[in-house]
């Protein structure tokens, strides 16, 4: 049977700083499940949901949806499976976030990663990644880069200063970052 609480991860960072790339090699190597709250979001607009138009909208400004949304889809994914740890990448995105989150769920994340990587480098990725996304154009990445900067840094300095939280530095290949990565979780039990 699976433990009663999870190990959660939560892994952050800046548009583009590469917390997807990076999840899914953590999955390869160290068994979590990966969930994007992005794509959780993402995979609602496509389903054609009641909040699917305000999801949309909200994406395509590069703002936060409220909370209440996320976190229940967050809670729907962790209760459908059957793993016991899992990487929960770009969220909490504010305060907000982390607080509905830990009312919800009851209880903190055991890690945080934090991917710093320089805006120019953000911005590069983003706008040469070619997928389709409504968000990656260059109006919306300044709005994501200023609520990246104005609601999750907060959120990251709280985590920083309850000793959860492990800096990464975001430069350089894949391969480079991942070795930045695998100390963290080669010691869990
Ligand atoms: N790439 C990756 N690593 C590289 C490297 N080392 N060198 C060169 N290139 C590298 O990477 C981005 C691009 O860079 C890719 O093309 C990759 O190949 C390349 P990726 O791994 O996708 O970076 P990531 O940090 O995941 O970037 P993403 O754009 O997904 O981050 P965001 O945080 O902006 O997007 P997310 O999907 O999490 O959220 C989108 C929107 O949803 C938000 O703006 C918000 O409106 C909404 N949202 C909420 O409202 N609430 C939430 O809780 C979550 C999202
Ligand atoms: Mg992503």
């Amino acid at each position: 049977d699976r433990r009663r609480t999870p190990l959660v991860t939560f892994v952050l960072g800046g548009p583009g700083s590469g917390k997807g790339t990076q999840c899914t090699r953590i999955v390869e190597t160290f068994g979590f499940t990966h969930l994007s709250a992005g794509d959780l979001l993402r995979k609602e607009i496509s389903s054609n949901s009641e909040n699917g138009s305000m999801i949309l909208n909200t994406i395509r400004e590069g703002k936060i949806v409220p909370s209440e949304v996320t976190v229940k889809l967050i809670q729907k994914a962790i209760e459908a499976s059957e793993n016991d740890r899992f990487l929960i990448d770009g969220f909490p995105r504010s305060e907000e976030n982390r607080i509905a989150y830990e009312r919800v769920i009851g209880a903190e994340p055991d890690i945080v990663l934090f991917f710093d990587c320089p805006v120019e480098e953000m911005v590069k990725r983003v706008l040469n990644r070619n997928q389709g996304r409504v968000d990656d154009n260059i109006d919306t990445v300044k709005e994501r880069l200023k609520v990246f900067t104005e609601l999750n840094l907060p959120v990251i300095k709280y985590y920083s200063e309850k000793g959860k939280l492990y800096k990464i530095d975001a430069t350089g290949s894949e391969d480079e970052i991942f070795e930045r990565v695998r100390p963290v979780f080669a010691v869990l039990r």
